[in-house]
């Protein structure tokens, strides 16, 4: 098995530790610490339960035997996917304590894409819940274990079918040793992924925690807090931006939503007296438009965070006119930087920009295609390096050669210009990948399940305008023979395993691709050759569909 790490040059280490990010922290103490300090306060509401503190320390604790009495050692990995129940806190943090990584899968994910996390993180467990949302995940659990012969365990939340009970898990009892370092890896994320697969992203508990702990000071977060958790709880913006762990850390309280609808949240919001929230644009739009007619008494909210994908500037007036709270515009990614806008900036820099980064110490390059500096104020490829930014993804030496300069810059693939003040305003992706309001398809990965298809002779997907998320993704396709029916295509896309959010939006059937005048092309450029003539026939994206 490969030992995941992440490692930065010691003179970087260095100096983030000289400077107080890294203090030292691990999840597991983290944890520990505040049920100590306050083991009565409540850290989780989720449906009907409500965990203190010293309860979710001790589920915790209850998890991390179990998982070792199964045989799981430090540095195993594990996939875990479960929807916003108070459980995906008491797993995550009983695997931080017994060294063992998750890997954080949303609950949108199916089996073409479970698989290959198992894969690739060479896993021998993983996690779900009985069912969710209407949907039984046993049965993709089923399809994985088919797929995956080293998975060894799959354990259910819930009425676990064929499988093991999360119940019987933690009634095992072991030692679980002396826990991971600071520096260790706790868990990995995984990248939207803009060429092909998704990554996977190990961050350590020092960058990790930093992250969070300065997160949660610009957005003030403190005891008195109520963090709901909307978006999905695995996702790194739910998770960290200051999301559910930056509330523990605080020693706020998470609140847990199944919904994301007004009609789901709105009351939730009131009878927790919910202070803070993390939405995509179109939700963040929904619920504007939901709040003023609202019967449910919203007074408690004082922050609405928007990220995920570009809030317009319409948008966030929009937002800002209908709902009577702080709005936060949140640019980040699960590689690392995340850039705020703060409370007090103006009204300009609020709606116009996407934020400036968390840290003092995060170093922000904006070149050109050779890598040069654009002036100040013209768009380019943004570069990131700092203290939570990762230096290489997991297993990756191709990917990572491509994805980090020699310098240890990563590549955020983003197009973005910076203000005289250092905020900066997101113009759009250079790689390809589209951007459903928040949900990040990679281009390439579709194409290549498309491709699978018997009466698909050539497809490539380009993002397109829409009103509501954004993007879309619009499919152009060259039949091989007669053509399919669009649907028939959409459908195909859902039996190969792919989440419900990578089926194309549109499905366009041509005779042939522009041309490029470059003979033999790269996706790259046809995908640049077919939104060229889609900017020139605007009509050409209401073909079929
Ligand atoms: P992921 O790779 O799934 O972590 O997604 C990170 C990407 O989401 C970033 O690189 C951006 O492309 C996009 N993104 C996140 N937040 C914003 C935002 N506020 N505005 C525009 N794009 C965003
Ligand atoms: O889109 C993202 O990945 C994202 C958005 C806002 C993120 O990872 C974050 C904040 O931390």
């Amino acid at each position: 098995m490969i030992p995941v790490q992440q490692v930065w040059p010691e003179e970087f280490a260095t100096r983030y530790r000289a400077a107080g990010y890294w203090r030292g922290e691990t999840f597991g103490g983290m944890l520990r610490e505040r049920s100590l300090r306050h083991p009565d306060r409540i850290a989780i509401v989720g449906g009907e339960a409500r965990w203190t503190y010293q309860e979710l320390d001790q589920r915790a604790d209850a998890v991390a035997a179990g998982v070792r009495a199964l045989g799981l050692v430090a540095g195993d990995r594990v996939v875990v996917q479960l929807p916003n129940i108070p459980e995906f806190f008491s797993v995550v943090f009983g695997l931080f304590r017994a060294g063992v990584l998750p890997v954080f899968a949303l609950p949108a994910h199916r089996s073409a894409e479970i698989a290959h996390f198992v894969a690739a993180a060479e896993a021998s467990a993983y996690i779900i819940a009985d069912r969710s949302d209407g949907f039984d995940y046993r049965t993709l659990a089923a399809q994985v274990r088919s797929q995956s012969p080293a998975l060894r365990h799959i354990i259910v939340v819930g009425e676990p079918g064929e499988f093991l009970s999360l119940d019987e898990v933690t009634s095992l009892a072991a030692d679980v040793g002396p826990g991971p370092q600071p520096s260790d890896v706790a868990f990995m994320q995984l990248s939207g992924g803009s060429t092909g697969l998704a990554k996977l992203i190990p961050r350590t508990h020092d960058d990790y925690i930093y992250s969070f702990r300065a997160s949660a000071e610009i957005c003030e977060l403190g005891a008195e807090s109520a963090y709901l958790a909307v978006l999905p709880a695995a996702h790194n913006f739910t998770m960290s931006s200051p999301g559910s762990f930056g509330t523990l850390y605080a020693g706020g309280r998470v609140v847990l939503s199944r919904g994301s609808s007004p009609d789901a949240v709105f009351p939730l919001i009131e009878a927790e007296r919910v202070t803070i929230t993390a939405l995509v644009p179109p939700l963040a739009l929904v619920w504007a438009d939901a709040a003023r007619a609202a019967r449910h008494d919203l007074s408690s909210l004082k922050v609405l965070q928007v990220g995920g994908a570009k809030l317009t500037m319409e948008g966030a007036r929009r937002i800002r006119s209908a709902l009577p709270v702080r709005l936060q515009q949140v640019f980040g990614m699960a590689e690392g930087l995340v850039n705020y806008t703060r409370y007090d900036d103006d009204e300009e820099t609020i709606v116009g920009t996407q934020g400036r980064p968390i840290s003092p110490d995060d170093e922000i390059r904006i070149v050109d295609d050779h890598d040069q500096p654009v002036p100040l104020g013209a768009p380019g490829h943004l570069l990131a390096r700092g203290p939570y930014t990762i230096r290489a993804y997991h297993n990756a030496p191709e990917v990572n050669a491509r994805a980090f300069t020699d310098d240890g810059f990563y590549r955020t693939g983003d197009i973005v210009s910076q203000t005289p003040t250092g905020y900066l305003v997101v113009h759009g992706r250079a790689s390809d990948h589209i951007n459903r309001g928040g949900e990040k398809v990679s281009a390439e990965e579709v194409e290549d399940h498309l491709l699978a298809h018997p009466q698909v002779h050539d497809a490539a997907i380009v993002s397109v305008p829409d009103p509501y998320l954004g993007e879309r993704a619009c499919a152009f396709v060259i039949p091989r023979g007669e053509a399919p029916k669009g649907a028939v295509l959409k459908a195909w896309i859902r039996s190969r395993g792919l989440a419900a959010y990578k089926v194309p939006d549109q499905i366009v059937f041509v005779a042939e691709f522009p041309a490029t005048g470059v003979g033999k092309v790269s996706r790259r450029e046809l995908r640049a050759a077919i939104r060229e003539y889609l900017a020139a026939e605007p009509q050409g994206s209401e073909k079929g569909g």
